[in-house]
């Protein structure tokens, strides 16, 4: 029975190791690894909790402005504070354009080289896996032009972020109580050009090449299932009342559900921490790294939802919102293809939606809330990265933070088994997968790419006695 290991997946963020049995030309069983460990919630401890949203920016370079949305969440419940209605639609326009950049990253420079067939000799588009690349030579060659396209849009969400939010990506305006950046014509203008620019491509270039390439492969339509349950915790509050663009909910074995954030639970029992016990709440999750730990193989902790694998992310938004083009694919949608669908069609939708919250925004009006720090509270942030469902749980003692929890998109999508020995989403997408060639396993990196997993989010820092192995870099 070959095994076959894939250390570190390339194209995606942070380091993720994937090792897979395959028998008869499939995969029966599989492993998602997260090699680093992340450490920033000690790091967060006996900080001012004003700290937060700056601090856990540095978690990762492609998604801060949903740390800095959860933490801010967080904050705000701790303080019992909300924002004004500038500072709500501030927030949601920099978290947008974060999204934005951060799909349009994703197709083009992580995923898409898994379809299109790039020049040999042109880097960074080479060297990759060989074998069944199947787009015919127009859209082929459209496709490499729009890798390069992309990147010019990527700075465009860039620019656009940073004129509410400072600078991109790691802004400077969200903070407790709303947003430090003012309201005045001149910034909306200048969003305005930018977003009909990105909105543009959006609609004429990415999606339509997600169809083209959707088309062509459709039998990665049926490839990549996974758990099949999704979880969305909703984000981009519309009304002061706390009413969501992206909807919260759930879909879990075939059936729609609420979200009750006290049945979330993380399980360490095949991950370096200390203690093996069943699922914590993230308030009283361990932290404690433990490399030596007997039987774990992941630095990722397993989040469940009443015990039980969600998948979180794009799809799931989608799903859990009932929108009408990903639930008409049915079951289907639960799939490599379907990913990609669903992450390109929601950035068509947020796209819009931002355009009419911009003409909401009031010049002159206030965008924060004032505020004191309390010397003891907890809160709960919870928002949606462009990965999917993330939450921050601060606990303030003494005016000082005392306990910091993020439970990221990464590790509900990549993390290991748990402790009733159910596989995550990645390791229950990956079985069944087939494998050619177990030499050149571009079905494998498709399979993972889909999920768009971020290790920088899961995971942090290197064990130094860990083996260095020889790798092929694709
Ligand atoms: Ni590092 Fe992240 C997003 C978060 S994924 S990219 O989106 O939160 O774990």
């Amino acid at each position: 029975m070959p095994k076959v290991i894939v250390d570190p997946v390339t194209r995606i963020e942070g380091h993720l190791k994937i090792e897979v049995e395959v028998e008869g030309g499939k995969v029966t069983e599989a492993k998602s690894s997260g090699t680093l460990f992340r450490g920033v919630e000690l790091i967060l401890r006996g900080h001012d909790p004003r700290d937060a949203q700056e601090i856990v920016q540095r978690i990762c370079g492609v998604c801060p402005i949903g740390h800095a949305t959860a933490a801010t969440l967080a904050l705000d419940d701790a303080f019992g504070i909300k924002p004004p209605g500038n500072g709500r639609i501030i927030r949601n326009l920099i978290l947008g354009a974060n999204y934005i950049q951060s799909h349009i990253l994703h197709f083009y420079h992580l995923a898409a080289l898994d379809y299109v067939k790039a020049p040999d000799n042109i880097l960074p588009l080479a060297p990759r896996y060989e074998g069944d690349y199947r787009l015919p030579e127009a859209v082929n060659s459209a496709a490499v032009n729009h890798y390069l396209q992309a990147l010019e849009m990527r700075k465009k969400a860039h620019e656009m972020l940073a004129i509410f939010g400072g600078r991109a990506p790691g802004q400077r305006a969200i903070v407790p109580g709303g947003v430090t950046e003012t309201v005045d014509a001149q910034k909306i203008i200048n969003f305005k050009f930018r977003l009909a620019e990105l909105t543009s491509f959006i609609e004429n270039v990415y999606v339509p090449d997600v169809l083209a390439i959707a088309e062509v492969y459709q039998d990665w339509l049926e490839i990549g299932k996974g758990c099949g349950n999704m979880l969305a915790y909703g984000a981009f509050p519309v009304d002061d009342d706390g009413e969501l663009f992206f909807k919260r909910g759930r879909y879990t074995e075939g059936v729609d559900g609420e979200v009750d954030p006290d049945k979330i639970t993380e399980d360490v029992k095949y991950s370096w921490y200390e203690d093996d016990t069943g699922g914590k709440k993230p308030t009283e999750s361990v932290i404690t790294p433990a490399p030596k730990k007997e039987g774990a193989y992941s630095w990722m902790k397993a989040p469940r939802y009443d015990g039980k694998v969600h998948e979180v992310g794009p799809l799931a938004r989608m799903w859990v919102a009932g929108d009408p083009e990903i639930r008409s694919l049915g079951e289907k949608a639960f799939s490599v293809m379907g990913r990609h669908a669903a992450r390109a069609l929601e950035c068509k939708k947020l796209a819009h939606a931002m355009a009419g919250w911009l003409e909401q925004l009031q010049p002159g009006e206030p965008t924060c809330t004032p505020h004191e720090v309390p010397r003891e509270a907890e809160g709960v942030g919870l928002t949606e990265a462009a990965r999917g469902a993330l939450g921050h749980w601060i606990k303030i003692k003494g005016g000082r933070i005392e306990k910091y929890n993020a439970v990221v998109p990464t590790t509900w999508n990549g993390g290991p088994r748990d402790e009733k020995g159910q596989p995550g989403p990645i390791e229950q997408a990956l079985v069944g997968t087939p494998v050619k060639d177990p030499n050149n396993p571009i079905e494998l990196v498709r399979v993972v790419r889909s999920f768009d997993p971020c290790l920088a989010c899961a995971v942090h820092v290197i064990t130094p006695d860990r083996d260095v192995r020889k790798f092929r870099v694709y």
